[in-house]
């Protein structure tokens, strides 16, 4: 798959999406929001690939938002198309059946931040500035950032970062929970290939299940999370995966996960 914006990769059952615009600091044009759609359509269909990781090209930059010079040019039709191929996108990172990785190498602001946000987990280098400068632009965050950043750190904290505008550092953004893990810059994506690769490694089917148990979980109260956690456990141990695992615990050998319910 060849993009105009994007370098798109599959090793070993993990898919890497680059964002590639780094003139622009990878901003988010209309252009690489469509492809990125694409991408993340193609891979949640191919059975093969068991982790995403997303990263920025260049040193400087996961992705610095919106494209303001394009976002400047838009009137209402286009505002709206952006808008609806832009939450379709990032919701689609959250509900992918695979886990997706943020390895943040740089500025994470606006959209970029939003996408992130949408990721299972965060890895960021050293020099990562996250934000949600939207309001300095007269605007709020519209990919989903009012939600999911107060569900992360609280509201108190998120309100205080989308008020103001304000970027925060990486270490500020491991203390605050936004990234699970900080690393010297070009340890980043090797160590996000560590940690995707003994992912990459789990049954896909325990997986998804996991992903979907928290996610839906998150959003109900706790009885009601255990009956999900209850239901998706089951689907579990229904599974040949299941199967190979604890036959594989018995025999004293590494499973090999097939991702398949039925084998
Ligand atoms: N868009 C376009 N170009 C950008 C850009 C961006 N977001 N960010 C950086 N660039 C470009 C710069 O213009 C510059 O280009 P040249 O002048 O070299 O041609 C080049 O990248 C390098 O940037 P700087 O020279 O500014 O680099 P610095 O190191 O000095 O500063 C910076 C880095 C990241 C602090 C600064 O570039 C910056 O503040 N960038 C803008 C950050 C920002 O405000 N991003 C937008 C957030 S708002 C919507 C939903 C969501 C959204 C919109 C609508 N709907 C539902 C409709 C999302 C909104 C956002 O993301």
């Amino acid at each position: 798959m060849a993009f105009q914006h994007m370098l798109f990769e599959v090793a070993n059952g993990i898919a890497t999406v680059t964002f590639n615009r780094p003139k622009a600091l990878n901003a988010l044009n209309a252009e690489l929001l469509a492809e990125f759609g694409q991408a993340l359509a193609e891979i949640d269909a191919d059975e093969a690939i068991r982790v995403l990781v997303l990263t920025g090209s260049g040193d400087k930059a996961f992705v610095a938002g919106a494209d303001i010079t394009e976002l400047a040019t838009f009137n209402a039709l286009q505002g709206k198309q952006f808008a609806r191929t832009g939450q379709t996108v990032i919701s689609r990172i959250q509900e992918l059946s695979i886990p997706a990785i943020a390895a943040v190498n740089g500025y994470a602001l606006g959209g970029g931040m939003e996408i992130a946000l949408a990721c299972d987990f965060i890895y960021a280098a050293e020099n990562a500035m996250f934000g949600l400068p939207e309001i300095t632009l007269g605007i709020i965050p519209g990919f989903g950032g009012t939600q999911r950043l107060p569900r992360l750190i609280g509201q108190n904290m998120a309100k205080e970062m989308i008020f103001t505008g304000k970027m925060i550092p990486a270490q500020e953004a491991l203390r605050l929970g936004i990234a699970n893990r900080v690393c010297p810059p070009d340890q980043l994506l090797p160590e996000v290939l560590k940690t995707a690769g003994q992912i990459a490694s789990r049954g896909k089917v325990a997986l998804r299940a996991a992903k979907q148990a928290v996610n839906r979980g998150l959003n109900v109260d706790l009885a009601s999370g255990c009956h999900i956690e209850n239901d998706a456990f089951a689907l579990c141990m229904a599974s040949a995966d299941a199967r190979e695992g604890t036959t594989a615990f018995l025999e004293k050998r590494k499973p090999v996960f097939k991702g398949s319910l039925n084998g």
